[in-house]
């Protein structure tokens, strides 16, 4: 054997080591914060802004809640065509729908075989529609996810207070879960309990909300059946509600909660919607609002659609604050999303456009304060999902500065955390540098998935953007910096 021949191999033995010890550090040094999201969580943030539709029999009694007592007939929609919902829906950049299966007053958009109550006896298409199928189509043709609310509160059913109406919950939910492909998202409302019709007892029954549903045999069938899917409810188990139908999440925003200690329905649950730093489960949160007052279409409501600036802040405060925004379309009595509707979606989805469209971040010079060997500042601002940035553990004050060739003219900022390895920002700060000045433009709290700052339109020479507090090393996902058109 050669000298040559063994030197070459010496050094080839040393080079495969320090790749060795270099991969094995790499997953040591960036360890995950714990409580972590799964594989489905994930996927449905992402999705961030998709739509609700109120459509069922309180959109013809021009009611928001029914007692449960109207009769099938009046369920007779002129038009219905849930392509147009589809297309609208697309077009207006969400990624989804979550239609009003059953509501509180208990009547079936789709021809259960466990009720009377339901489409079956109704007018619209002879008695033989199924709106959920024909949703469902709609949605494969234009790309959209589907998802299902059923009302665990049912002011029509004669059993509902006893054991037996959660056996006829039960196979509602599996008629739902088994016949119209795959749910992305099934929707538990908090609300339940009270006076109605209960097949003409016409009186008030409770309901011990913690215990009677049986939630975790509940929450098994679906996972069953559509192992995709996650669960609403006021606290989960999957995603929880924001605590108010405003369309405004909390400032600070934590996805954890201690979620074992809370049920939907419970009375102070929105003291919970900030979520909890230390919490042991990932149950982000959820921004349910509607575009309209009411849920439902209500014709004394049509001049009272939403408007772009009003639109455009919920977008800001519920997909900027690390929530998704799940906006109620109330669909009209002809079976249509109506013209004024239309409208202001449309208007809100080329405000998207062209706010996002040019990132500003490209191809400049950007400095961060430590990194970590494989998850340097390139992965900043190359739009993967997949890739990140990752500061050095003994790095206290993480941050990433830039500066620009020359001044850009911009108004928005955005921010992400890699969630995959958990929420880690408790503190940061956001500063701005003008005519070669710095100036601190924001101080905020939580992360998460997506932090979006809205400030004055500026000529910027620089940006920076540091941690002053965190649980372990920053792991940031991508940053943006964008012009949003003004709104007149
Ligand atoms: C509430 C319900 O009572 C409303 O009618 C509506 O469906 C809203 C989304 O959830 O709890």
């Amino acid at each position: 054997m050669s000298k040559l021949y063994l030197i070459r191999r010496v050094l080839i033995f040393i080079f495969f080591l320090s790749i060795f010890l270099k991969c094995g550090k790499k997953e040591n040094i960036i360890s995950p914060v714990l409580p972590l999201p799964n594989a489905n969580q994930v996927a449905w943030q992402k999705m961030e802004y998709y739509a609700f539709i109120h459509f069922n029999m309180n959109t013809f009694t021009n009611k928001e809640w029914g007692f449960g007592d109207e009769k099938p007939i009046q369920f007779n929609p002129s038009q219905l065509d849930t392509r147009q919902w589809a297309k609208v829906i697309k077009q207006a950049g969400m990624k989804g729908v979550i239609i009003t299966a059953k509501h509180h007053d208990g009547f079936a958009l789709w021809p259960s075989k466990y009720t009377e109550h339901s489409v079956k006896n109704s007018l619209w298409r002879s008695g033989k529609g199924d709106l959920i199928e024909e949703l469902s189509k709609s949605c494969k043709e234009y790309g959209l996810k589907l998802g299902v609310y059923i009302s665990p509160w049912d002011r029509n059913h004669p059993d509902y207070g006893k054991p037996e109406y959660v056996s006829y919950f039960r196979n509602q939910l599996r008629e739902l879960l088994t016949q119209y492909g795959e749910i992305f998202e099934v929707w538990f409302d908090g609300a339940n309990g009270g006076d109605g019709y209960y097949g003409g007892a016409n009186e008030e029954r409770k309901v011990d909300k913690r215990t009677y549903y049986d939630w975790p045999n509940t929450i098994r069938i679906v996972r069953e059946l559509q192992p995709k899917a996650v669960i609403f409810s006021d606290a989960g188990p999957d995603i929880r509600w924001v605590g108010n139908e405003k369309g405004y999440a909390n400032e600070t925003t934590w996805s954890p909660i201690y979620r074992d200690s809370l049920y939907p329905g419970m009375p102070n649950f929105n003291e919970f919607s900030s979520g909890q730093e230390n919490g042991t489960h990932w149950v982000p949160t959820e921004t349910d609002v509607s575009i309209r007052p009411g849920w439902y279409y209500h014709p004394e409501e049509d001049s009272k659609v939403k408007s772009l600036s009003k639109l455009v802040d919920i977008y800001f405060n519920s997909v900027g604050l690390n929530s998704s925004l799940l906006l109620n379309l109330p669909v009209d009595k002809r079976g249509l999303i109506h013209e004024n509707e239309i409208e202001n979606l449309m208007q809100l989805s080329s405000y998207l456009d062209q706010t996002f469209s040019r990132n500003y971040f490209y191809n400049q010079n950007i400095e961060v304060s430590s990194s970590v060997g494989g998850f340097g500042k390139i992965n900043l601002t190359d739009e993967n999902q997949d890739t990140y940035w990752v500061s050095n553990p003994n790095d206290l004050k993480p941050k990433f500065t830039v500066t620009f060739e020359s001044p850009v003219e911009a108004n928005t900022f955005m921010v992400q955390e890699y969630i995959q390895l958990g929420q880690r920002i408790k503190a940061f700060s956001f500063e701005i540098m003008t005519d070669g000045k710095w100036e601190k433009v924001y101080k905020g709290t939580t992360v998460g998935n997506k932090r979006l700052i809205r400030f004055k339109s500026k000529s910027i020479d620089g940006i920076r953007f540091s941690v002053s507090k965190f649980k372990k090393q920053v792991v940031l996902n991508n940053i943006g910096l964008y012009k949003a058109p003004q709104i007149d």
